[in-house]
């Protein structure tokens, strides 16, 4: 599912965050330390190998909501950027700082002429945000930021569950070109 907004493609795949070659950034709902995990960090720092973590360290820990970008090493990309989303229930408030990943996020690959990034629906899964919810908030802030961006010409968002995917395809939809 595609989406064009003013010169930018928007983009609903379900797949792998891990495994998306065509894209020159992979976006990481990491941890606070930057280390491995389940889900989503669990997948590219498996595929990226042990050099991710280690040039990661430096940075940590990050606050939720930040952004900070490293090497791809083994991954397919040029960059992973590292995003902390909030733990829903726990960090407050919540829908702002969900809404500081993404816009975060743009502004940091729009600052290193990145063209193209691949998101994962932050916080939706072990950090329990509900993914209506959350997508709402990621499409809005997405929608919010393109009119700043000149180099990110590309953001596609790769789902991982069947429903994921639907809600996505859904909200793309209704979003007027
Ligand atoms: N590719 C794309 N999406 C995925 C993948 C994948 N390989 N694996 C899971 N998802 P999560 P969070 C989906 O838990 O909620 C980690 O352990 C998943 O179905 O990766 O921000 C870190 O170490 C869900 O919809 O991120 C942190 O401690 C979404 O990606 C914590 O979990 C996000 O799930 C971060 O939690």
């Amino acid at each position: 599912m595609k989406k064009l907004v003013g010169n930018i493609q928007l983009e609903a795949v379900q797949g792998d965050i891990a495994n998306q070659p065509e894209m020159t950034a992979i976006v990481n709902a990491a941890n606070a330390q930057l280390m491995t995990g389940g889900g989503v960090a669990g997948a590219i720092h498996r595929t990226a190998g042990p050099g991710l973590a280690e040039e990661c360290r430096p940075m940590a820990p990050i606050r939720p909501g930040e952004a900070v970008i490293s090497g791809a090493h083994n991954l397919p990309n040029q960059y992973v950027i590292h995003c902390l989303g909030p733990v829903y229930g726990m960090d407050k408030p919540e829908n702002l700082i969900l809404s500081d990943c993404y816009r975060n996020v743009l502004l940091l690959a729009e600052e290193k002429k990145i063209d193209s990034v691949a998101f994962p629906a932050i916080s939706t899964g072990a950090f329990g945000y509900p993914l209506e919810a959350a997508t709402d908030i990621a499409l809005q802030t997405v929608l919010e930021t393109i009119p700043g961006l000149e180099n990110v010409k590309h953001i596609r968002f790769v789902l991982f569950g069947d429903f994921d995917f639907e809600v996505y395809v859904e909200r793309l939809r209704r979003i007027k070109g």
